[in-house]
């Protein structure tokens, strides 16, 4: 691809877990990719801004707000954009139902992929109760899943009122790696559950930090991944097809940006 190059075309793009306004966001390798990727329609799946962390101290780099320009520009442009909140930017929670600024705000969406699949799209703190304790849930069945989800709710304001963090799995599970894979097939569990309950043929997550495509559970579990370590996103091309987008991998062909990659990296290494 030569600098002169068209950005790529897609159906759909799946991005979350930006964490603008944190120190670790990847905010500039990002901004390269949104140069090279139009999508007709793009979800944030939540954790997109940091609130958390920017009420504790208030970090706004020049490169994360042009993150969010960039994407209020494709918006502009025509692309629609639907923004799932999740724990860290739980904020906007408060604003369920509405547009802000051209951008829908919803809780959790279903997608038609072009091949007629209906993808449950939601960011995915909302199991986290589910998660912990999927085994003694899964024994009780459907009612206490229910209940569990709605304590999760509760439980969360009152941690947030009392001014706790949000239990955070990727957090928790990263702190004790020996059941962090057990962790994260739980979290998978708990969401192909919902998919299936509410008759969609996949689900569309984020909020562990974890890429993956994965067909071999019933209905298809998507997870879109993070924008802190591993800078992914998942596109949906025009017939359909789902695919793992991983910067690392697509900067190899675009030299010129390579070069900004490793300056980035560089900064990071100062910083
Ligand atoms: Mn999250």
């Amino acid at each position: 691809m030569s600098s002169g190059a068209a950005p790529r075309h897609l159906r759909t793009l799946f991005l979350s877990d930006i964490h603008l306004g944190t120190r670790g966001s990847q905010a500039d390798l990002l901004l390269d990719f949104l140069k090279w990727h139009d999508a007709e329609t793009i979800f944030l799946v939540g954790d997109i801004v940091d609130g958390w962390r920017l009420k504790r101290s208030w970090y706004w780099p020049q490169t994360h707000n042009d993150v969010v320009q960039k994407l209020l520009r494709k918006g502009r442009k025509g692309a629609r954009l639907i923004y799932l909140p999740g724990n860290h930017d739980e904020f906007l929670r408060d604003y369920l139902g509405t547009h802000l600024g051209g951008v829908e705000v919803v809780d959790r969406i279903v997608h038609e992929t072009a091949d007629g699949k209906r993808l449950l799209v939601i960011h995915g703190d909302q199991f986290d109760v589910v998660v912990r304790h999927a085994k003694w849930l899964a024994y009780l069945g459907d009612g206490a899943y229910e209940f569990a989800l709605a304590l999760n709710t509760v439980v969360s304001k009152i941690r947030r009122k009392l001014g706790f963090d949000y239990w955070s799995l990727s957090a928790w599970a990263k702190l004790k790696v020996k059941n962090a894979v057990s962790f994260i097939g739980a979290f998978e569990q708990a969401l192909i559950t919902e998919a299936r309950r509410v008759g969609a043929d996949g689900v569309v997550c984020g909020h562990i930090h974890h890429a993956t495509i994965r067909e071999d559970l019933g209905v298809r579990y998507i997870n879109t991944g993070d924008w802190v370590e591993s800078c992914t996103a998942i596109a949906e091309h025009h017939d359909g097809r789902l695919e793992i987008l991983r910067w690392s991998v697509i900067a190899k062909d675009l030299p010129y940006i390579v070069d900004e990659e490793q300056e980035s990296e560089a900064d990071q290494v100062a910083a």
